[in-house]
């Protein structure tokens, strides 16, 4: 504590008595020399300290200071903390990207893989169709040609006939649902003998598919078997076939299947549930479409209830038992074509 003589009027003052040796503090708020005298205290005896007030101002800037730290180190830690959580952020999406790209990889070479089997499939299909066929024509000969074979031996090449009948239709509408699955087709494909432009001004094409063995005509699928069954069983396999047996609602349509037709065939029409109630198989309002009767048909003698085409003549009621040939109608399966892939 330095004392001095040199006193700021406005100082917290103490003064020393030179006798006494030891400060004594001055009980004037404010001072001047004027009311050292009227204390009768000798300006001579008046020593000052350093003000009281000074020295909590340093307190005050200390404390301050201290604070400023604090808050200083407060926000570095905030910062810092901030920081290791994006970095840790940043870190994790990095993980993620990283293991997103490789399941996208993975998943890449599971779709070559599964394309590369689909055209194996594809391959396998087209040689199975043709075995199908040839199987079928064998047995349809067997069974044409040779009379003399027993009637349980020519069921059971019938039942045959009817298993590999209901093999290939599978087969076919696995074929078409590949094909639905975006797989590329090549351009050369006898599928793709039937797309036309479409109206929309695009380079898509709309192509109308009928299963191997069916053959086309506007927007339905024909299919002549020529093993004879009466009219249940026609009208049954057809169904297992994906379609029903022929209705005819065009002239178009009638000359098309008469063309079609070897022998006497059944068509997809009778009056079996009531006399005269004539219905298509297919639902078809009867009096909806023209009819192709021949001149007195149908004339219901015996009670003919089943409709039947012929090469040489058109529509005739005859016996539902009897066995003919039959035509099968099925719709196309249409798909849209467009840069060599075909889609739905
Ligand atoms: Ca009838
Ligand atoms: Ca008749």
């Amino acid at each position: 504590m330095e004392w001095s003589s040199d006193c700021d009027i406005y100082a917290d003052l103490k003064y020393l008595s030179r006798d006494r040796q030891s400060p004594e503090t001055w009980d004037g708020q404010s001072t001047g020399s004027q009311q050292w005298e009227t204390q009768g205290i000798s300006h001579d005896n008046l020593v000052c300290k350093a003000p009281e007030k000074s020295q909590g101002c340093s307190d005050w800037r200390l404390m301050g200071g201290l604070f400023f730290i604090l808050l200083l180190m407060g926000a570095t830690f905030y910062l810092l903390a901030a920081y290791l959580q994006v970095h840790s952020l940043v870190h994790m999406s990095q993980v993620e990207l990283d293991e997103l790209l490789l399941n996208q990889s993975h998943w890449l070479e599971e779709l070559e893989k599964e394309e590369a089997n689909v055209m194996l499939l594809r391959g396998n299909l087209s040689s199975l169709q043709g075995q199908y066929q040839f199987l079928q024509e064998h047995l349809l000969a067997l069974l044409l040609h040779n009379q003399s074979l027993q009637l349980q031996e020519r069921h059971r090449i019938q039942g045959q006939i009817w298993d590999i009948d209901k093999k290939h239709g599978a087969l076919w509408e696995e074929y078409d649902l590949l094909a639905k699955g975006h797989i590329p087709i090549p351009q050369q494909s006898e599928m793709l003998q039937n797309c036309l432009e479409t109206a929309d001004g695009t380079e898509r094409k709309v192509c109308h598919f009928c299963p191997p063995g069916w053959r086309i005509s506007g927007v339905w699928c024909y299919f002549l078997h020529l093993d004879s069954q009466n009219w249940e069983s026609s009208l049954k396999r057809c169904q297992t076939q994906g379609g029903h047996l022929a209705v005819i609602t065009s002239l178009e349509e009638q000359n098309f299947v008469k063309l079609m037709v070897k022998d006497v065939s059944w068509l997809g029409l009778s009056d079996r549930d009531r006399e005269g109630d004539w219905r298509w198989a297919d639902g078809t309002p009867y009096n909806s479409a023209p009819k192709f009767w021949q001149g007195k048909q149908p004339d219901n003698i015996g009670n003919e209830d089943c409709v039947t085409l012929s090469p040489r003549s058109d529509w005739n009621d005859d016996k539902c038992r009897k066995l003919y040939n039959s035509v099968c109608e099925r719709k196309v399966s249409r798909l849209f074509l467009q840069g060599g892939i075909l889609s739905n």
